[in-house]
């Protein structure tokens, strides 16, 4: 199996205060309304959904030129999502975790390092998320948390779940990115965070990527997170996000990626963000969300 356990705890974050468009944080029932229960379900898998974590409702628009929009909620969910993986991960459960706006991705990366210390990270995105609120030029959070993860940013993001729980630059890759700010460039490059942009897919292929990126994620881990913004996949496919950026990962080279992670059976954790029904066609960026879930977890067409 992809996972060490067929044990798969669910965890929905209705979070949408680290983006700037409405409407994210109805990520969760929609995906779940695409079937991803009976899909796992078919695979074997035990479901334990624990619903969603509350989200309090901010009613005040954040100031004009706001560096870090609505910091204390999208900090204090995080806490809670960071003690909620780690439990469920603590009692051998595999943390599935469901967007919401990318901010998430702090909570569940500093609970997955409680228990798995040297952490691989797999960023599948359209953007690098290595903001801080000095370089940012939107304040929102999202496009920070890669950063803070890395022990980066504002103290009230890079202390969740310990300052001392990071990750490591040489342990995280970043696959499908195509929008990057000044500041995010300088970063990686003074990091020496592996990014595969556009132009490596279209150059080597996915397979050759993916076969690097794993090389470089397992080297001196002992388990893997997939942090999975759907943004990354081409707006054709995946038109229901809040930053679409054109030129993005196909269909199948999306589902090949998933299918190759699922063959070498390195995950521990996965998060799937930034769905946003209000923007959305018929659902079909849910739909292709649970498809790719079913990919990571082993569906096969044969
Ligand atoms: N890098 C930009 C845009 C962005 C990042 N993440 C998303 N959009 N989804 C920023 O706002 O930091
Ligand atoms: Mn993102
Ligand atoms: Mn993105």
């Amino acid at each position: 199996n992809a996972v060490k356990n067929n044990n798969i705890s669910i965890i929905g974050v209705p979070l949408q205060y680290g983006a700037d468009r409405k409407g994210v944080d109805l990520g969760p029932d929609a995906i779940r309304g695409a079937n991803l229960h009976e899909r796992l379900k078919a695979l074997g898998f035990n479901i334990d959904d624990l619903g969603d974590l509350t989200v309090h409702r901010i009613l005040t628009a954040p100031q004009e030129g706001e560096k870090l929009k609505h910091l204390s909620e999208i900090a204090r969910v995080n806490q809670e999502l960071c003690e909620r993986v780690s439990s469920e991960m603590g009692k051998g459960q595999f943390p599935l975790v469901l967007g919401g706006d990318h901010s998430i991705a702090i909570g569940t990366i500093k609970g997955v390092l409680q228990h798995v210390k040297r952490l691989g990270v797999i960023w599948f995105d359209a953007h690098t998320d290595v903001n801080t609120h000095e370089t940012t030029s939107s304040g929102n959070i999202h496009g920070m948390s890669l950063a803070a993860a890395l022990g980066y940013g504002h103290p009230d993001l890079v202390n969740i779940g310990g300052a001392e729980n990071k990750l490591r630059p040489e342990n995280v890759v970043i696959i499908g990115a195509r929008s990057i700010d000044p500041g995010e460039r300088t970063f990686l490059k003074e990091k020496g965070i592996k990014v595969f942009t556009m132009h490596d897919i279209d150059r080597n292929g996915m397979k050759q990527v993916m076969e690097e990126a794993i090389e470089i994620v397992t080297n001196g881990t002992d388990g893997v997170h997939l942090s999975l913004d759907l943004d990354g996949m081409d707006p054709g496919v995946a038109p229901g996000v809040g930053t679409p950026v054109n030129g993005g990962m196909s269909y199948r080279e999306s589902h090949f990626a998933m299918e190759l992670l699922f063959e070498r059976n390195i995950l521990v954790s996965a998060e799937f963000v930034e769905v946003n029904p209000m923007l959305d066609q018929h659902n079909i960026t849910a739909v292709a969300a649970v498809e790719l879930i079913g990919s990571v977890f082993g569906e096969r067409i044969l």
